[in-house]
């Protein structure tokens, strides 16, 4: 019988972000076509090959990763989009935000020899940050078969409900599904990648996603600055942050950050976005001074 957080491409986006609620994660099997796969396989082939290993316990020294994906593959940018993943951020984060953002893309070749990574939340990141819901949702897509023996992500269900991170006692569940599958978890799930016993890498990408007023991991300005983002799709420019929330959130010299991409002839800057309760918070405060200076005259 089927886990109950693995579903088919089929799936409905209710039914997905009720999944991924239940048990902090869930597995969409073959969500990309067999040909989107290839294509980005052979886009990013190369920059695997260049990538050096990282340094250090966590990241872990025979494991690769590169950032910055969207700029060195066409395919990474539609897999931001992809309702499977966008979707359910939406549902999910979009709760607690004007707009959620891209929090970092980044490929990870995990190698013949590795040992599993240490168990972590990824929400951790922000260290303190008190938020009642959840601050992130990561989307690993497969390049490879995730298998057991070769470095699946492993996932502990339900620890997303925990409220503090502990290493868990109990073996995590490995993500096992074919290339072109995606496993999403929260910010808040307790997971790791998984060790490599087999005699090939494991390689997958990770496209992850946070509330529109956190500071991102990776960079997305210097990731892809106005000449790169204005070739992307205006609702990816967005997500990397070329926008402005209410009222003033994220703005260059008064203006919204897409102006840089789009606009020759720039708005006036420093509009007010208010919301309808501040106006009339405002108006009444006004009405206030008017009657207090007629009087006093
Ligand atoms: O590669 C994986 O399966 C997960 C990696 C991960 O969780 C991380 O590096 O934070």
């Amino acid at each position: 019988m089927s886990e109950p957080w693995i579903v088919e491409n089929t799936v409905s986006d209710q039914e997905l972000t009720d999944t991924l609620q239940e048990h902090g994660f869930a597995i969409v099997r073959e969500a990309l076509a067999p040909e989107q796969l290839a294509l980005l396989y052979d886009e990013l082939d190369q920059h695997f090959a260049q990538a050096e290993y990282c340094e250090g316990l966590f990241y872990g020294k025979t494991t690769k990763r590169f950032g910055r994906v969207l700029s060195k593959s066409q395919q990474a940018q539609q897999l931001v989009l992809n309702r499977f993943a966008l979707q359910p951020a939406r549902a999910i984060l979009g709760q607690s935000c004007e707009d959620i953002q891209l929090n970092l893309t980044q490929a990870i070749e995990i190698s013949p020899g590795s040992l599993s990574q240490a168990p972590h939340r990824d929400q951790d990141i922000w260290l303190g940050a008190a938020h009642p819901g959840e601050m992130m949702l990561n989307a690993m897509w497969a390049l490879d078969d995730f298998t057991r023996e070769n470095g699946a992500t492993l996932v502990w269900p339900g620890t997303h409900r925990r409220p503090d991170m502990q290493i868990p006692d109990t073996d995590g569940v490995a993500a096992v599904m074919p290339a072109g599958s995606l496993c999403l978890f929260l910010g808040s799930t307790i997971h790791n990648g998984g060790a490599n016993w087999s005699d090939r890498p494991r390689r997958g990408l990770v496209m992850s996603y946070c509330l529109g007023w956190l500071k991102p991991c990776e960079n997305p300005w210097l990731s892809y600055p106005p000449e790169v983002a204005r070739d992307f799709a205006p609702e990816l420019a967005r997500l990397i942050g070329y926008r402005q929330d209410c009222p003033s959130l994220n703005n260059v010299d008064g203006r919204c950050p897409s102006e840089l991409l789009y606009r020759e002839q720039p708005r006036p800057a420093f509009v007010d976005k208010l919301s309808e309760e501040q106006i009339a918070m405002i108006e009444q405060f006004n009405e206030m001074q008017l009657a207090y200076n007629s009087k006093a005259a």
